[in-house]
């Protein structure tokens, strides 16, 4: 009985370890919406605050709108496997906050002194706490939580995207927008402001301007915030010598993408790169409220300024041979014959497929490790109703041809495996090009 009891366990702590194993590539989270992703480096590993955009029916939210009733934590070592570490603050356990708001904006995590502060945005539960928005904070000891939230919001602020910044002197400013960004000193102990708000000045005067997110470099405090120049939200920097400006107006950090409305940012430095974490409506074509959470690399210029970021889809970090890789994710793809789509439109989160259906048709996935293993075969998870052959090459299309798939026809999906040609140690783009006028549909490819 014993034993039962110990491999139920086991079993159980594998499903749990497996199931909470997230994906690599963009979007990073894709077992649930992930908006307003804010990034934090503690203890050598990557934590991601994002807020949690769930579907508004009659019972609950407004239909049509943002809906959001808690918030998840993860983290990775990797950017590639996200944990998640569960809800760590919900619209039900916060004293002041109204439990049928579901408007648990984007919020923001800070550590100071082996305490973790987490920031959010939420209306108040009653009329003494006035209409609109409050920021209220959580404190706990480990940056997954338990977090405990304080019985009000923090006074003198009314607003939202709240986002923290403690200097090299140990002096914490709080920054939040309601229409203008709004930046305040804090106190040591992080729950009280110890400034009145200021308007942060010199940002463009026309167009919603949301989000900040405050980072210093090499002496240079870059404001970033989303701000709708057109028609929707594009990411922004400006640049100052201090955390309270004056701030100048700089460049942008990524153009509007007019699929979805808002845009917000957070940037981190991790073992030697700098990233844009950002979000956009991948899994939710349809409706621009359900947003997912993603990831490009970011460049700054010898001058400080920073280098306009390309979304991707392919997002960052390397990917093991032997996982299953997802082409549909693609670094680069032909400009005829490739494309791609949900698998099963009525479950967005089952993923994509690649869709090759002209001849010498490609995609092409960066950064596959194969490390110094030899692999024997490449393993495709492929159905197509026409039947038809694929190459796999490495690099890129002029490159050696490690596989030829023999793809028969069938309505059904299949895994098909194929010798390998040559073995190529180290790390490798990969392309898979069909090779006659046929359709075949790719959900992942895989070394063994
Ligand atoms: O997620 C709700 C709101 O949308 C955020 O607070 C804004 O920054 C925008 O992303």
């Amino acid at each position: 009985m014993r034993n039962h009891n110990f491999y139920c366990f086991i079993l159980i702590a594998l499903i749990t370890f497996v199931s909470h194993n997230l994906f690599a590539q963009n979007p990073i989270i894709r077992d649930q919406f992930s908006a307003d992703p804010s990034a934090r480096v503690f203890d050598g590993k990557v934590y991601l605050y994002p807020s949690h955009d769930i579907l508004a029916n009659e019972e609950r939210g407004r239909p049509g709108w943002f809906c959001m009733e808690d918030y998840h934590v993860f983290s990775s070592e990797n950017l590639t496997d996200w944990t998640d570490h569960g809800v760590i603050v919900s619209q039900g356990n916060v004293p002041w906050v109204n439990p049928k708001g579901y408007a648990m904006w984007a919020p923001d995590c800070i550590s100071r002194n082996g305490k973790y502060y987490f920031y959010f945005p939420a209306p108040g539960k009653d009329s003494t706490y006035g209409r609109g928005f409050h920021i209220g904070v959580a404190v706990s000891d480990k940056p997954y939580g338990p977090f405990t939230p304080q019985s009000e919001p923090i006074k003198n602020v009314r607003g939202i995207d709240p986002n923290v910044f403690i200097d090299k002197d140990g002096q914490a400013y709080l920054y939040w927008s309601a229409r203008n960004i709004y930046v305040a000193k804090l106190n040591e102990n992080m729950l009280e402001l110890a400034s009145e708000p200021q308007i942060i000045a010199n940002l463009p005067d026309k167009g919603l301007k949301e989000g900040p997110f405050l980072f210093e470099r090499n002496g240079i405090y870059y404001l970033t915030y989303p701000h709708v120049e057109d028609s929707t939200e594009r990411l922004e920097y400006a640049i100052a010598d201090n955390p309270l400006g004056p701030f100048k107006m700089t460049g942008v950090i990524m153009d509007e993408k007019p699929e979805c409305w808002t845009n917000h940012q957070s940037i981190i430095e991790y073992k030697n790169q700098w990233f844009l974490f950002y979000h956009h409506n991948d899994l939710s074509p349809n409706f621009d409220k359900n947003r997912s959470a993603r990831i490009d690399s970011l460049f700054f210029n010898e001058d400080g300024t920073i280098q306009k970021v390309i979304p991707t889809l392919r997002g960052v970090g390397l990917t093991n041979a032997s996982d299953k890789i997802q082409t549909d994710r693609y670094s680069l793809k032909s400009n005829e014959g490739s494309s791609i789509a949900f698998i099963d439109t009525s479950n967005k989160f089952g993923g994509w497929k690649t869709i090759l259906d002209n001849e010498n048709a490609w995609v092409q996935y960066n950064g596959v490790d194969f490390g110094s293993n030899k692999f024997n075969s490449a393993n495709v998870k492929v159905l197509s109703k026409t039947g038809g052959s694929l190459q796999l090459k490495l690099d890129n299309a002029d490159g050696p041809v490690i596989s030829e798939i023999e793809i028969p026809k069938n309505s059904e999906w299949n895994i098909i495996a194929s010798p390998l040609l040559e073995n190529q140690p180290g790390v490798h783009n990969l392309i898979v090009q069909l090779k006659n006028s046929s359709n075949i549909e790719i959900d992942w490819v895989s070394f063994k």
